[in-house]
């Protein structure tokens, strides 16, 4: 048996959610209508037509879940604040009732010596922003510092860890490309300059809340980077990756941290846009202090060039792909909105997947740590997401035997462990999620959770993958997977 594996002291142990996903009462307190609930309530959007009107009740039942959590030994909670709830047509001055929510939340999880993680922005725009043009309107990203201002105001003092933008990646692509998520429009022109615009906010929305906050606030952005691999070194898939690469993640890395966007993916998109939408200047408002980057890890993608589809690409090795990864994808593999990049084919992985049909492939966490702490040594990194959905059910004896979950997330978290042992300058780990909740297009039938929810009776059970984890957060050592152990939890 080899030792078991024991993360740095201070290192954070904590869990997420978002918003949309948990609070539920949507018409309190003056909060306005978000385009999830203008896309929720589209017919066809949403699996089983499901919404968060309720969502788990977390707006009303905050303090039974804080209390949860500190039995669960958390030291960190990311949660979201609806930006509807704040400024509910999405500008002006701000709805008292709304603010005083989240700093009862706030107080509440730092009187149990839980830390508040606060994301500003997790999809959910108020919809009067989206009819007067959404993300792909400049205009919103000054919007955007309004209300990040107004909620570092209130906060400022309560909040160790600010994040402006979870996944813009999701927001412009499976907002405004593929129209998979709210508003659901499919326009990848627009979505290429909703990116912009979501870069633009980022910016001017950490500047906001340092000048609310202090200078010392701590601000970061988080991004679900795509770990994607070319099917063989031949030089057409090599190329295809890194087109890909371009548009899902240099798009961000490379304004953020450089202070400009990838040359080559403005030929790449040429088809879409000319990208006047950026202008001189704004990438010197893009690029701010960044005081940590926040990485949400799911999957990996293997990918393949596709000759004709980007023109001729020259081949001279002839070499192409094992013959077991060239069959079609099946659903569920990687996948980016139509159009948004020519010449790419997604290929089948073997191996274990989760309820979302996404392969589950921890190396991909190192190795994207790792790439990341090399090209930005001194930048802290956080896990702000990770996890798995499996088809959980509550057993005969009252218990969630989430054996699979438990799996992922070992993996994962040795993964993290392997990241730190080569050097990755990684500060916690925050689960995905704290509890099942609304998975957005999939509504309430995909479970996330490490605490199963009851939609009948909105009842909490911790699953055996909470026992579990409280475990590694009480000894910050990594249990073996079949050490659940539930009844030395109780005990201890
Ligand atoms: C996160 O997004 C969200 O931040 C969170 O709110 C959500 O509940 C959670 O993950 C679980 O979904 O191209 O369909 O084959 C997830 C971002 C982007 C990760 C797409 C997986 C590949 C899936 N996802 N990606 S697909």
């Amino acid at each position: 048996m080899t030792a078991a594996r024991r993360f740095p002291d201070g290192f954070v142990w904590g869990a997420a959610t978002a918003a949309y996903q948990v609070e539920g009462a949507t018409d309190a307190d003056g909060r306005g209508p978000s385009i999830w609930d203008t896309f929720a309530r589209t017919p066809g959007a949403v699996l089983g037509g499901h919404t968060g009107d309720l969502g788990t009740d977390h707006y009303r039942r905050f303090a039974d879940d804080v209390a949860l959590m500190a039995d669960l030994g958390l030291r960190a909670y990311r949660f979201s604040v609806a930006w509807p709830r704040v400024q509910p047509t999405g500008r002006g001055p701000a709805n008292q009732a709304g603010l005083d929510f989240y700093r009862r939340l706030a107080d509440t999880l730092l009187a149990h010596g839980i830390d508040p993680v606060v994301t500003l922005y997790h999809w959910d725009l108020p919809q009067p922003l989206e009819d007067a043009g959404g993300w792909p309107a400049r205009d919103t990203a000054w919007r955007f510092a309004d209300y990040a201002g107004l909620v570092a105001g209130a906060l400022g003092d309560r909040v160790p860890l600010w994040t402006t933008l979870n996944e813009p990646w999701c927001t412009a692509y499976l907002g405004y490309a593929s129209g998979e998520h709210a508003p659901g429009v499919q326009d990848p022109a627009r979505a290429l300059a909703a990116v912009h615009t979501l870069n633009l906010a980022h910016g001017l929305g950490a500047r906001a809340v340092r000048a609310a906050a202090g200078d010392a606030a701590q601000v970061s952005i988080t991004l679900n980077l795509q770990v994607n691999r070319a099917a063989s070194a031949a030089p057409a898939d090599v190329a295809a990756k890194a087109r890909l690469d371009r548009v899902a993640n240099e798009v961000f890395l490379g304004p953020l941290l450089d202070g400009a966007y990838p040359e080559e993916v403005v030929a790449e998109t040429a088809h879409l846009t000319d990208w006047s939408f950026v202008r001189d200047g704004d990438l010197d408002l893009v690029r701010t202090r960044l005081d940590a980057l926040g990485v949400n890890y799911y999957t990996t993608a293997l990918v393949a060039g596709v000759p004709d589809a980007a023109g001729p690409v020259p081949d001279p090795g002839g070499e192409t792909g094992p013959a077991d990864v060239q069959a079609a994808s099946p659903a569920g593999d990687e996948r980016p909105p139509a159009n948004l990049v020519t010449g790419v084919r997604w290929l089948h992985q073997p191996g274990p997947r989760t309820a979302m049909g996404w392969v589950v492939d921890p190396s991909g966490l190192t190795e994207l740590l790792l790439d990341l702490h090399r090209r930005r040594p001194d930048l802290p990194l956080w896990i702000t997401e990770n996890g798995a959905a499996y088809p959980d059910a509550v057993a005969d004896d009252g218990r969630v035997h989430d054996a699979d979950r438990i799996a992922y997330l070992h993996g994962h978290l040795d993964a993290v462990g392997a990241a730190l042992d080569a050097g990755a300058d990684v500060r916690g780990y925050l689960a995905w999620s704290l509890m099942d909740n609304f998975e957005w297009a999939y509504g309430y039938e995909r479970r996330f959770g490490i605490v199963h929810v009851d939609y009948a009776t909105l009842e909490r059970t911790v699953k055996d993958s909470g026992h579990w984890y409280r475990r590694l957060a009480t000894t910050g050592v990594l249990p073996a997977p079949d050490d659940a152990g539930p009844a030395a939890d109780d005990a201890g």
